[in-house]
């Protein structure tokens, strides 16, 4: 179905995170765009909706993609964008030990240059390692790698924590990076 509330969720985070011009919306610098907007260029693209249902879109998306600011008037993708935007996070202590899903074809460049963001602007890490093996299942047969955040926080890295929970950081250099023991 077209305009389920899956099909709805995708495409705000394609126009979120990604590529807002598509339906001609407009994010300001920390990627918010009025909710009035967001439903106007959504009906106008073909996707009926109305503010009932994108609030039901963020409050039931399985991995709180987006949030609202308090009277709901704004929403934005939480993390995840590939374009230029700030989220003005806070730096955050993260635990001793993070996650990061990734697949073998990828471990050999990873090897060489640590995990970079790719495409999007920070590298993710999980709390857990079951969240870090469904990311990494998204891109092949899961690789779990064990990340040391203490270490790179006394080495002066900065961390932050996503709205949805996600660990966030600029870069994680080889040093830091522990392999499963089968590979
Ligand atoms: C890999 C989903 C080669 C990295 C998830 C990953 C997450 C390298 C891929 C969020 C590399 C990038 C992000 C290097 C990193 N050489 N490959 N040096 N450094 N990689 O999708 O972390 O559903 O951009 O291991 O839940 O997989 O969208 O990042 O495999 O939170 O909300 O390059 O996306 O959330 O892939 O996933 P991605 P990711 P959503």
């Amino acid at each position: 179905m077209k305009n389920d509330l899956k099909h709805i969720s995708k495409f705000m985070s394609l126009v979120l995170r990604h590529q807002p011009e598509k339906i001609g919306l407009q994010l300001d610098e920390n990627g918010w765009t009025t909710t009035e907007e967001l439903i106007s260029k959504l009906n106008a693209h073909g996707i009926t909706t109305d503010f009932s249902v994108i609030e039901l879109v963020v409050a039931t998306n399985d991995k709180k993609r987006f949030s609202f600011n308090e009277s709901k008037t704004k929403i934005r993708a939480n993390q995840g964008h590939s374009i230029d935007i700030e989220l003005n996070l806070a730096p955050v202590t993260p635990p001793d030990i993070l996650y990061h899903g990734t697949t073998s074809r990828f471990l050999e460049s990873i090897l060489k240059t640590g995990l970079q963001k790719q495409n999007r602007q920070h590298v993710h890490l999980s709390a857990d390692e079951t969240t870090a093996k469904a990311v990494g299942s998204r891109h092949g047969k899961p690789v779990i790698l064990t990340v040391k955040a203490q270490e790179m926080v006394n080495d002066g890295r900065i961390f932050f924590l996503s709205e949805n929970t996600v660990w966030l950081t600029d870069e994680v250099p080889v040093q830091y990076i522990i392999l499963p023991a089968n590979e």
